[in-house]
């Protein structure tokens, strides 16, 4: 066997399921491998594309999603996502093509040290100098993209190596590797501060949705009680019965989640990720007493200093404090946050019937929510419409509302709606991005139609990029540099072999769903977003007066 038959046999051993990807002269072997074999090359039209595939299948299955470009100009498309999989934690394994060994050391057609430009934006890569290194080189990938806390790893494949002579092609057996459980002192002292606490709370993060962790969060909050509120990545984690959840928290202004946060007396913060929010937002002071409950150590930070560390698995150590709790904790203690709850819950519910045009963007997430139900998958792109989506959308399931935030790259919703559809084909798929953004990766519309996978991609438009002037308006009073025209997106779509469905009305847009998922192609709605809401919001949130 030659070395790219060998290294397709690994990724068949680690049982991958779909490679995204585009092909280049240099990583042509590969690709014949990979055409004899029972993995599904899915051809992208930019290896972004392909990157975001990888990216979001990555996050919607615990397992890494893999995305294949060539040497050079190939290499460099694929940063931006592999980037974005490695700040929002998703496990991710990138392989590129290269020029053969025995011409990197002088200059070269299309040569640049790709491996050093991936070196930042993973956490681990490496070059594939021998044939004979492959097995070893695929399944480390493997293993250090998918153990805690996840992310990105990536491959150099040269040319004359991919077409090399294996003699040594035996594979690892993929065995699982058990995580650490917490210290038993450091459990005590949670335990202890959690007791005594009269108003504690619970931040729930990117990490309390993975490996299990959700099943044990929930029965700690049966079982204690606690008020809870979750990151934007972590929608979902707790359920949205539950009485005392507050939702999700996020923007860099204060919020009603805020009061509730500078309310309790203990933030016990599970899977809390300070890479996607920074604890300078919800702890301006660094007064706070804080739980660290995650895979690793808390970062050294002047405002997340946590009295205690529980470092290993979040669903173990969940599981040891459900044990170990007992029944003599002080009941009524996530009282505190009903108040709080309601005057959310009365936002977000503020513009249920309202029908003005262009739709309010509490109004469009509204209908969104009546239509798609409780397992079906929304894909927000990066944006204005984001902090709407984070805000304002109930989520019932972890996983069911995929936001980037960790990297925040523009131009992930469409590809990732296609990746969402492929793991998940009984479920509806709807992505949601702005008009600044759609167009980021409108190529993968093509890749959509062709692949027969019909998510319905909602445009918000407004012919701006609407986070950035919403931040210069507040900043400065006025915008600049942010103004676009925008395609006809109807006829854009159609000329794609996708649907258009243009929204014209603030009263119409729950049946343009219904009829749009019932479409059994790719479909593009293009809704006109009224962002005046924006300063509005900031203007509302400027000076809060927290309940008492
Ligand atoms: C690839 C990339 N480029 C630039 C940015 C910075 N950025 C963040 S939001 C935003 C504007 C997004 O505009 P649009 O897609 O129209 O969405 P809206 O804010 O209007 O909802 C920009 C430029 C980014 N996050 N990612």
């Amino acid at each position: 066997m030659n070395a790219s038959e060998v290294f397709v046999k690994a990724l068949e051993n680690e049982k991958v399921e779909y490679v995204f990807g585009l092909p280049g002269e240099e990583n042509i072997d590969l690709l014949e491998a990979l055409r004899k074999s029972k993995i599904e090359f899915v051809l992208t039209r930019h290896e972004q594309g392909a990157g975001f595939m990888a990216d979001v299948y990555g996050r919607l299955t615990g397992k890494a999603g893999v995305c294949l470009a060539t040497i050079g100009p190939g290499a460099a498309n694929l940063i931006t996502p592999v980037a974005d999989a490695n700040l929002d934690r998703a496990p991710l394994v990138a392989i590129t093509g290269q020029a053969g060994t025995l011409r990197m050391h002088k200059e070269s057609h299309q040569y640049i040290d790709v491996v050093s430009m991936f070196k930042p934006v993973t956490k681990w890569n490496t070059r594939i100098e021998r044939a004979d290194m492959v097995a070893e080189a695929v399944r480390k990938a493997f293993k250090l993209a998918e153990a805690e806390k996840t992310g990105a790893t990536h491959l150099e494949f040269p040319e004359n190596v991919a077409e090399e002579t294996c003699r040594r092609p035996e594979l690892f057996e993929v065995r699982k590797v058990r995580r650490p459980a917490p210290d038993y002192k450091a459990v005590n002292t949670a335990l202890e501060l959690i007791k005594k606490a009269t108003k504690p709370l619970v931040l729930a993060g990117n990490g309390a949705i993975r490996k299990r962790a959700t099943k044990q969060l929930r029965i700690f909050l049966d079982k204690t009680g606690l008020a809870v509120c979750n990151t934007f990545m972590a929608k979902g984690a707790a359920g949205y019965q539950y009485d005392f959840n507050l939702f999700t928290i996020g923007l860099q202004s204060r919020d009603h989640v805020t009061c509730a946060i500078e309310e309790a007396d203990l933030i016990v913060c599970i899977g809390y990720d300070i890479v996607e929010y920074s604890p300078q937002f919800w702890n301006p002071e660094g007064k706070e007493r804080i739980i660290h409950i995650d895979f690793q150590p808390a970062e050294v930070d002047y405002w997340y200093n946590p009295e205690v560390e529980l470092v290993g698995d979040i669903a173990s150590t969940l599981w040891e404090l459900n044990e170990r709790i007992g029944e003599s904790l002080p009941k009524g203690r996530g009282e505190f946050a009903l108040r709080h709850r309601q005057r959310i819950l009365a936002d977000i519910h503020q513009y249920d019937q309202d029908a003005s045009f262009p739709i309010k963007p509490q109004k469009i997430l509204h209908d969104v929510r009546a239509v798609l139900g409780g397992e079906d998958i929304l894909i927000s792109d990066v944006g204005a419409h984001k902090m709407w989506i984070a805000r304002m959308y109930i989520v019932h399931q972890p996983n069911t509302c995929i936001i980037s935030n960790g990297f925040a790259a523009m131009g992930i919703a469409l590809p990732g709606g296609i990746a969402a559809k492929l793991v998940y084909p009984d479920r509806r798929v709807l992505t949601i991005s702005g008009d600044g953004g759609f167009l980021m990766n409108i190529q993968e519309l093509e890749t959509a139609v062709r692949l027969g996978t019909p998510t319905v991609n909602m445009i918000w438009s407004d012919g701006t990029f609407g986070l950035i002037e919403w931040k210069q308006q507040n900043k400065f009073g006025h915008t600049f540099g942010t103004r676009f025209g925008n395609p006809d997106w109807v006829k854009l779509a159609r000329s794609y072999g996708a649907v258009g469905i243009k929204v014209k009305k603030g009263d119409d847009l729950q049946n343009i769903l219904k009829r749009a998922f019932r479409s059994k192609k790719p479909v593009v709605i293009d809704c006109p977003v009224d962002y005046s809401e924006n300063v509005e919001l900031t203007k509302r949130l400027g000076a809060p007066v927290c309940p008492i």
